[in-house]
This record gives C-alpha cells, structure tokens and sequence, in this order.
C-alpha cells in the first residue's frame, strides 16, 4: 500500500522516466528501431526497474495510467528525435494486457497521433502471446484498430506462452520478438538451434519480421547472422539508456 502511494505521487510528479535499447541490423550495425522501458527515479532508493513496480503497479490498477503515462512520452521522444533531424525508425512500447483491454486505448492512441504527428509505423506496440491470447475476439478487433491508426505490432516474449500457430494466422503482427531464453544457450544447445530457425522459417513463410531478444556474445549473434535473423537487441549491443545518450547514434532525419 506505502507502494501504492509512492506510485501515484511518483506518476504525478514526474519521476518515472524512459530507457531505450536500440534494436539493430546486426548486419550493417545501424539501428532500426528503439524499445522503451519504464524505470522509476526514486527519490530515495535510487532508480528502480520495471520488476520492481510494474507488479504493484498491475494489481493497483495504476498500470494504466503508466501506460498512458509512457505511451506519451514516448511519442513526445519521437517528435523531439524528428525535430533534431535524427529518426529512431519506430519506437516500441510495452503494453500491459489490462491496458490493452481498455476500452480507451484506441482513442487515447489516435489522440497521441494527431497530437505527436506520428507517422505510420514510427510507434509499434508489444504484447505478449497470452495478452493476444485471452479473450481472442475483442483481441482481433483491437488489433484491427491498432493497424487502422497506422501502428506496427510486436509479439514480445515469443514462444515462452500459450499460442497457437493459427493466431499468428490472423493476426499477421509486423514482427516476432523470439524470447531471450531461447537465445541464452545459442550456440551450444542443439534443441535452441532448431527452435529458432524453426521460428525463423515460420515466420519468414508468413512474412513477419524477427527480432532476437537477449543477445549477449559474438556467437549469439554469429549464428543468429548466419541462421538469416539479422534484427537483433541486447547487451552485445547496447543496454537500455537515455535518450540523450542515443540521439547521436540514430539515423539523420529526413
Ligand atoms: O529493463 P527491463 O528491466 O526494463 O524490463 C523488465 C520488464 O518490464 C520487461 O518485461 C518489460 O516488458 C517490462 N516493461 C518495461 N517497460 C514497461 C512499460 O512501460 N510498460 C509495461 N507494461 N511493461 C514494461
Ligand atoms: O519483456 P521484454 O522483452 O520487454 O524485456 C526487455 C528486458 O530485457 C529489459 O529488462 C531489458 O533490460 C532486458 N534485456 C535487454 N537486453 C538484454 C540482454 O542482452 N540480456 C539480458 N539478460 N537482458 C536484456
Ligand atoms: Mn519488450
Ligand atoms: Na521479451
């Protein structure tokens, strides 16, 4: 409750602020995207990560206003990266499932549209599978209004919760983010090897892009390279930072 509390004011004086991690072509090494994530300036405790409120934050139902909160200053980051001339190419969010249910993401999302001039696909929205999952028809006609205000969708987390091939059918997302600890043991664990060239191949047959989350070393990425996944994210690259930090590495705009 003290958490509750702290939460609220934390929301309302502006102590939560935006990371962002690149995602690159780990071909040519530029950056093609960004995703943010949420940390929380504590006045106290210093800077606290997800993990640590975003729990609380679900149970209280304050992971709406968060969500709101950071889909905001998300589009706001985008809109200051334009004006300096640079480009981050789309920024993903993430998306809690109860936010996603609310029935007033769609109008909120076309409110920050028009208010940022976001372009179609500069914002991309992750989910997780059991976030598509639950409740699969409301889910289908959220995602349709999601695509019809121009947004690019991520499965995030992929391949760690229930789905079923024949969403991915239906719901054609613009990308597939393979789950880090699918990634963790590449090269060495034969079964990773083939679940992810068997994702790849997947994907590839239904035209959806890949993006490998978690890569840490030079083999990681090497096979990942070689397996033709050249979108990859992690701490080989990049960990998550300002966005001051990265505004110099993006790419010049227009
Ligand atoms: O850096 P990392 O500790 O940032 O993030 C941990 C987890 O928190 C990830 O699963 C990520 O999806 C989640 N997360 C980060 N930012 C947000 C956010 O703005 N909203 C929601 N709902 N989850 C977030
Ligand atoms: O669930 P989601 O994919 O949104 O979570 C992103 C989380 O992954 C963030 O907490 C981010 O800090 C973390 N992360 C990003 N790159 C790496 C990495 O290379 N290794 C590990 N262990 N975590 C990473
Ligand atoms: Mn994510
Ligand atoms: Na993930």
């Amino acid at each position: 409750l003290e958490m509750e509390r702290e939460l609220a004011e934390a929301i309302r004086s502006g102590q939560l602020v935006l990371h962002y991690q690149p995602i690159l072509d780990a071909r040519s090494g530029t950056i093609s995207s960004v995703e943010a994530l949420v940390r929380w300036q504590h006045p106290v405790r210093g800077l606290l990560y997800p993990g640590t409120f975003i729990p609380v934050a679900e149970d209280s139902g304050q992971i709406r206003e968060i969500g709101a909160w950071t889909l905001e200053a998300a589009c706001q980051q985008l809109a200051r990266w334009k004006t300096m001339g640079r480009h981050p190419g789309s920024i993903a969010v993430n998306l809690s499932a109860s936010h996603f249910r609310d029935a007033r993401l769609i109008d909120q999302l076309s409110e920050l549209i028009r208010a940022y001039g976001v372009g179609k696909g500069e914002l991309t929205i992750e989910l997780t599978e059991s976030t598509v999952m639950s409740d699969s028809e409301t889910s289908m006609q959220t995602i349709q209004a999601l695509r019809g205000l121009g947004l690019s969708l991520a499965v995030d987390d992929f391949g760690t919760g229930y789905s079923s091939l024949a969403y991915l059918k239906l719901l054609r997302p613009q990308k597939l983010k393979v789950d880090r600890s699918f990634v963790r043991d590449l090269p060495d664990d034969p079964d990773d090897c083939v679940l992810v060239r068997a994702v790849l191949g997947l994907a590839e047959a239904l035209d959806i892009d890949v993006v490998a989350e978690g890569v840490e070393t030079e083999a990681q990425r090497d096979f990942l390279l070689a397996a033709n996944c050249n979108q990859q994210q992690g701490y080989l690259f990049a960990r998550p930072m300002p966005a001051e930090e990265l505004s110099g590495r993006l790419r010049t705009w227009p």
